[in-house]
This record gives C-alpha cells, sequence and structure tokens, in this order.
C-alpha cells in the first residue's frame, strides 16, 4: 500500500465479515492540491486464521465446536457420511446429520430427461456428475452451477438403462 504524505495513519475497526477474502475500496480520496485521486481498493483476509494449521478456520472451529482445535477435519461428527473438512467445503453444518450435502432427488421428466436436485448452501457452486454403473468412474456433466441454484436437467442420458449421480460443491 503507497503511503501519500497527508495521510499517515488511518484506524479500521472490522466486525462480524464471513471468511475469506473481503474487500475494502476507499473512495473520495483527494491529493494536496484537492484534486480526486482514483479510487483506491486493497483486498484483505478475515477469519482465515487456522491456530492448529489443520484447514479449518478458527471462526468456523469456533462456531460449531466452541473451539478453535477441537475439531478434526477427517472424523465425521454427525455421523452424515461427510467428514468435518468436507462439511466445512460444503457450507453445512458438522454437528446435524440433517444438514449434508447429497442428490435429494433425480425425477423422471418430460422428453427422456432427469431432474436432479440437491439443498444448495450459500457461496457455494455445485458440479454434477455421472456414471452408468458403479464400477467405473463418474463424468463430469455440468459445474460451476450457483447458489441457489437446486436443480440441473440431464438430457442426455434418459435412454441409459442405469444411472447414478453425484454432486460435488465447490467453495
Ligand atoms: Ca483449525
Ligand atoms: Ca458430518
Amino acid at each position: 500500500m503507497r503511503q501519500t504524505n497527508h495521510l499517515d495513519r488511518v484506524t479500521l475497526t472490522v466486525s462480524t465479515l464471513p471468511g475469506g477474502t473481503n474487500t475494502l475500496a476507499v473512495s473520495g480520496v483527494k491529493d494536496l492540491y484537492n484534486n480526486a485521486m482514483s479510487l483506491q481498493q486493497m483486498n484483505f483476509l478475515y477469519g482465515a486464521a487456522d491456530t492448529d494449521h489443520d484447514g479449518l478456520p478458527d471462526w468456523w472451529e469456533l462456531q460449531y465446536f466452541n473451539n478453535i482445535t477441537n475439531a478434526v477435519p477427517s472424523v465425521d461428527n454427525d455421523n452424515d457420511g461427510l467428514s468435518n473438512w468436507q462439511e466445512y467445503i460444503a457450507g453445512t453444518d458438522p454437528m446435524n446429520q440433517f444438514s449434508t450435502l447429497r442428490v435429494e432427488n433425480i425425477i423422471p421428466a418430460a422428453g427422456s430427461t432427469y431432474v436432479v436436485t440437491w439443498t444448495p448452501q450459500s457461496n457455494r457452486t455445485y458440479n454434477v456428475l455421472w456414471t452408468d454403473k458403479l464400477t467405473t468412474n463418474f463424468t463430469t456433466q455440468v459445474t460451476g452451477l450457483a447458489y441457489p441454484q437446486a436443480r440441473w436437467t440431464d438430457t442426455l442420458h434418459g435412454a441409459s438403462a442405469d444411472g447414478f449421480y453425484r454432486i460435488e460443491a465447490v467453495k
């Protein structure tokens, strides 16, 4: 950040921002001759501290585990099939088995299509994957479906005898 002669100190008080990158924009800045200067902008990280270096930010561990070191990324505390780390990425509650990411419904629709639904979380995007056999790899069908979108229509696999869907969350 560039320092200017007439601006030697700024005190900024920040509270209750979401974790991650936030943008601070400063406008109305003028130079020594009272000419308007271009908008100054900076990005800063808030709430990204991770005291125990386990990949789960302190603010997240505090919110769900009342402590900044108690949550174990690989553990599935609420037994919903998602590890705590997966719940952090998905934006779901790691202590509530009903808050989870899964394909909720696959509904046959007109024109040999299937409508796939899930429960989206804010600030997440979703990818839908498909395979005709669980012994083969899933292939990505669509990416970047942003909250609040909660459904996707598969127009490609209506004639397939079998089909399996997987939903991925991207933070
Ligand atoms: Ca942590
Ligand atoms: Ca879980």
